[in-house]
């Protein structure tokens, strides 16, 4: 016997595993009892290192505004993409990863069948009405086998997911409030973006949306 419930007696809280692709999954609700917690170390997080719109090789300012926590942060800037491990704006290191962050991903990356990630940064993303990602790949990272685990918090977005080609038209699926999503295996290079985020009032979010990705960076 495996515990007090039966098949009789379905689990009416149980969260749904919506499969994407061979190694991407999106687990729907997974961090909704840790959101409160996950928006207070965001706010801890951007008073060490600010949220600011960085700018790409090509020149253009990115619509979401970023920062980071963790040894190694993605950053932007004319010379090229890369992680680094001090904030170029404060020249300070990043602050510390929260022991939450690394605990969720962690559940989250063994409930897609991806045991034992233990990311070194997170790129935490915040999007305004109208503020977009065009379909890009994440390939800064130099451990290729960890996957990445990405938190949305807030107002919904439509998120595209592509294929392992930038030629490849792309599904959408909504992003919402407590929604974890991990990418690896196959599914860690596909093409991936998010359309405008339409306005709206999240009670925990304003008019905001805000995505970690964690990630093994090193
Ligand atoms: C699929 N962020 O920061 S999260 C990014 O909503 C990024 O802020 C988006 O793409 C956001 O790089 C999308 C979903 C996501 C993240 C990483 C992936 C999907 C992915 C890596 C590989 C494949
Ligand atoms: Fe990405």
């Amino acid at each position: 016997m495996s515990g007090r419930r039966s098949t009789a007696m379905p689990d009416l809280f149980a969260k749904p595993i919506e499969r994407l692709a061979e190694g991407a999954v999106i687990l729907r609700g997974f961090a909704v009892d840790d959101a409160p917690a996950l928006m207070a170390a965001i706010h801890t997080i951007e008073k060490v290192a600010p949220f600011r719109h960085m700018v790409t090789p090509g020149g253009g300012r990115m619509s979401a505004a970023m920062t980071n926590c963790g040894s190694r942060g993605w950053v932007t800037d004319r010379k090229g993409y890369r992680y680094a491990t001090e904030d170029p704006v404060t020249g300070k290191p990043w602050a510390e990863m929260p022991a939450l962050f690394l605990d969720l991903a962690g559940r989250a990356a063994a409930a897609a069948g991806f045991p034992g990630f233990v990311p070194d940064g997170c790129l935490v993303n915040r999007y305004e009405p109208g503020a977009r990602m065009g379909l890009h790949q994440d390939k800064d990272e130099n451990d290729r086998t960890a996957p990445i685990v990405s938190v949305s918090l807030g107002l919904p977005v439509t998120f595209l997911f592509g294929g392992a080609t930038r030629r490849e038209r792309p599904t959408s699926y909504v992003l919402t409030h407590a929604d974890i999503a991990v990418w690896g295996g196959p599914a860690r290079f596909t093409y991936h973006g998010v359309a405008p985020l339409e306005d709206g009032e999240h009670p925990l979010t304003g008019h905001y949306r805000f995505n970690l990705t964690l990630r093994k960076a090193l």
